[in-house]
């Protein structure tokens, strides 16, 4: 039996990547979270890790001995980014590299996925669109240049040392239990909060213009599992729904199913630095290397991640701190 790990369980994609592989593959699980993360799992082994910390990425390896490794771990917001700019780049540049390094070292070859962002690719011209994975990277922001960086440290490991390392982009994937710094979730928060009469019937937004290719977090995990098995080492996979949807849609969408009338403000600090106008997916190569295609549509999961959090809210019984 195949033994997966994944390193960076306890966060949005790992609980999801977790339940898929326990239901759908033949694997063992080993999973990692941060030492301050709480992660209960029945029939997986869970590890506290922190990627900054070389020794113990190798000592868990050498222990564990992973065909599989699920590179999650990051720090996976590009509005914290802006903010924080020297963690990111140590997490997910030097943490990356610390784990590259670490399977380096090792006395047989594990599998390595490394999860990059459809952010990568940044500001795309009009005919670059939908993006293939040989398009020219212009990041637009510090995430997206700190998971370029990790895109072409795997490549290089994998040709350098013939390393089994092959790369997605992920485009924008939501779900239930995503943190409300993602767009869609704070939408969804904002108008459960005013369902619940927690705050005025205001929803706060920044730039509606922007169009981002969005997928069901179940359906990409799925492409992961199926890439883990099919991909080919040293290339790189979009994963993404192949159509760029304008978050002025996703908000129309979430309004229409909100029960009170919602008012919409512009709010300044809602509004990055940089902003990408387009980013759509060209996912020819993931579909021809393993027959994926999105299953969940936009207008069911967006309804999901509306009751989540009516239901979270209702139970928490108080407003969630602002993000
Ligand atoms: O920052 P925390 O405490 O929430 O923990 C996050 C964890 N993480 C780390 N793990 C090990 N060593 C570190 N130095 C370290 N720093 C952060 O990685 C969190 O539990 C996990 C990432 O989960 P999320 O932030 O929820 O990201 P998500 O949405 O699950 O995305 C998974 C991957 C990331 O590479 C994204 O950049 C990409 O998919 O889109």
């Amino acid at each position: 039996m195949k033994k997966a790990l994944i390193i960076g369980a306890a966060g949005f994609v790992g609980s999801y990547l977790i339940d898929h592989i326990q239901k759908h593959c033949i694997w063992s699980i080993v999973v990692t979270k941060m030492p301050q993360e709480r992660l209960t799992l029945q029939g997986a082994d869970v590890c506290d890790l922190d990627i900054m910390d070389p020794a113990a990425i190798t000592e868990l390896l050498e222990e564990k001995r992973p065909d599989y490794i699920f590179h999650l771990a990051a720090q996976s917001s590009v509005a914290v980014s802006w903010k924080n700019p020297g963690l990111t780049v140590d997490v997910n540049i030097k943490g990356s590299l610390n784990v590259l390094d670490a399977v380096r070292k090792l006395d047989y070859k594990p599998r390595v996925l490394l999860i990059g962002s459809g952010e990568e690719y940044g500001h795309l011209r009009q005919d670059e669109v939908p993006v293939g994975e040989d398009n020219v990277l212009r990041p637009g922001n510090i995430y997206a240049a700190t998971k370029a960086c990790q895109n072409m440290l795997g490549a290089i490991y994998a040709r350098a040392y013939g390393m089994d390392v092959l790369m997605v982009r992920a485009f924008n994937h939501v779900g239930p239990n995503q943190s409300p710094v993602f767009v869609v979730a704070d939408f969804c928060r904002q108008a459960a909060e005013i369902e619940l009469g927690m705050r005025e019937p205001v929803i706060r937004v920044g730039n509606l213009s922007a169009r981002r290719d969005f997928s069901d977090v179940r359906d990409v995990v799925r492409a992961y599992a199926a890439l883990m098995e099919k991909g080919k080492a040293g290339e790189t996979y979009n994963v993404g729904a192949g159509k760029a949807v304008e978050i002025r849609r996703i908000l129309d969408m979430i309004l229409s199913l909100a029960k009170k009338e919602i008012r919409v403000e512009t709010d300044p600090s809602r509004m990055r630095p940089v902003d990408v106008p387009v980013i759509e997916a060209d996912i020819r190569k993931l579909q021809a290397c393993t027959g994926w295609r999105t299953e969940i549509p936009l207008e069911k999961t967006i309804e999901e991640t509306l009751n989540y959090w009516r239901e979270t809210l209702r139970q928490l019984g108080k407003k969630t701190p602002a993000v």
